[in-house]
């Protein structure tokens, strides 16, 4: 049972490079909380991960939302990702076909492919996604994780979709880190990760469709591996002080499940 093995034996399982370097992190530095820097400058976003990065495992980001995106914001970024050991996922969600998402990947404004370690993928397309995902990243350290769920109320995706996502990652273990979903039983495979978005303290949903769960729910009865929280953290009047509560609140759910 996955949700019962603690993440340092989970990375002696994992087969891409990317998901053992994150649960060895996440043993490490005790925090299995992501990050969603979901802010439009460079300063500020450079500025928050300055003060929570010992906190954190991974960042996420939306790189298309940044309004003076440059490549020095990248420099940067890495460098305080490295200083701080933790990973950087760029939520793309790329979901065309395989020629054009190998472009979107390597090309354009943001050369993604050159400085995350991952990225998330819809499976809608077909694995042409895939394939032009793993055309990049056979010579260097990547993953992604593909989205099996969303948390969103209104989604459109199907039991059916999902367990054929989950399906599709079989064939790609050196490339799939984890999936994106809300649920226990979407995977069984302990070297994979489940990273789980939609979780805040003070709220149960926003205005635009987005479900809040707490970490107690997402972790102990959802199978949370990696918890994804943006606005609970971001928005609050003190991300300094609002980071430690959140990461303190989910390794105790973590501890309390591997405990059995
Ligand atoms: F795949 C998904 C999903 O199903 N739900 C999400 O909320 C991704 N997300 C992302 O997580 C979304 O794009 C935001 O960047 C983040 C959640 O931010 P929040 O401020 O905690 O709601």
């Amino acid at each position: 049972d996955r949700l019962l093995l603690p993440y340092e034996k989970r990375a002696e399982l994992a087969t891409n490079q990317i998901a053992k370097q994150l649960f060895n992190i996440m043993a490490t530095k005790k925090t299995n909380l992501c990050l969603s820097v979901d802010l439009t400058s460079v300063t500020s976003i450079l500025d928050l991960l300055e003060k929570v990065g010992e906190h954190i495992c991974m960042v996420k980001t939306h790189v298309d939302i940044i309004e003076d995106f440059n490549k020095d914001f990248v420099t940067q970024l890495k460098q305080i990702a490295d200083r701080f050991n933790f990973l950087i996922l760029e939520d793309r969600k790329y979901a065309d076909i395989g020629h054009t998402v190998s472009m979107q990947y390597m090309k354009g404004v943001y050369k993604v492919g050159e400085w995350a370690d991952c990225v998330t993928a819809h499976s809608l397309p077909g694995d042409g996604v895939l394939k032009a995902l793993n055309g990049h990243m056979n010579s260097v350290s990547r993953g992604v994780f593909l989205l099996a769920e969303m948390s969103s109320e209104g989604n459109l995706i199907s039991p059916e979709y999902k367990d054929a996502t989950v399906a599709m990652a079989v064939k790609y273990p050196d490339l799939i880190t984890g999936f994106v979903c809300q649920n226990k039983d979407t995977f069984k495979d302990p070297g994979l990760i489940q990273l789980t978005p939609g979780v805040q303290l003070e709220s149960s949903k926003d205005s635009l469709g987005q479900v809040y769960n707490t970490p107690e729910k997402v972790i102990l009865e959802n199978g949370a591996d990696v918890i994804v929280v943006g606005r609970g953290i971001v928005a609050a009047k003190s991300p300094e002080t609002q980071v430690v509560i959140y990461k303190d609140a989910l390794w105790k759910c973590y501890t309390k499940r591997v405990s059995g």
